[in-house]
């Protein structure tokens, strides 16, 4: 595991190396792979990353919850609306490392929640707020939308449908 101190900022995620050190073959050139993904976190947890060398998704809180806190279900809104995401029980931080009891919040356009551990895709209608955002301006097209809050841990992995929230707007001509 030592091969590995080179990157202090990720101590946490060691720990779990330790499941590829076994052999010296695979674990250079799994060194060599990690060095150069983790380097760049935000960018590519999207995409193929070596899930055997990052932490398990922390479990979540007792009693924690996320909801809107300005939008009602069923409110008539006007584009763009404003969206003010809140969060009890769990930390709002900037994602890249994973926390304990913490994460940052997903804005889910016409789309369902994540199940747990599943990692939220980034797109038009998928938008993530990993600057630890807690309130957004979302141009949406008149008529009726699903909204949805979907808290992840650092590495954009969905806390599931208890931390998630839906609401229905409907937007004005
Ligand atoms: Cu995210």
């Amino acid at each position: 595991m030592r091969k590995f101190s080179f990157l202090p900022a990720l101590i946490a995620l060691s720990v779990m190396v330790g499941c590829n050190s076994n052999s010296n073959q695979d674990a250079n050139s799994t060194g060599d792979t990690t060095a150069t993904t983790t380097t760049t976190a935000m960018d590519t947890s999207h995409s193929n990353m070596d899930m055997s060398s990052v932490p398990p998704v922390p479990a979540i809180p007792a009693g924690t919850r996320v909801y809107f806190v300005n939008l009602k279900d069923g409110e008539t809104v006007s584009s763009p609306v404003k969206v003010e995401m809140g969060a009890e029980g769990i930390h709002v931080d900037s994602a890249g490392t994973v926390r304990q009891a913490s994460g940052h919040h997903h804005l889910l356009v016409d789309a369902s929640s994540f199940p747990y551990g599943q990692v939220v895709p980034k797109d038009s209608t998928h938008l993530h707020f990993g600057n630890a955002q807690k309130q957004a301006e979302v141009p949406l097209t008149p008529g009726k939308h699903t909204l949805t809050l979907q808290f992840a841990d650092g590495l954009h992995r969905s806390y599931g449908d208890s931390l998630s929230k839906t609401i229905t707007v409907t937007v004005k001509k």
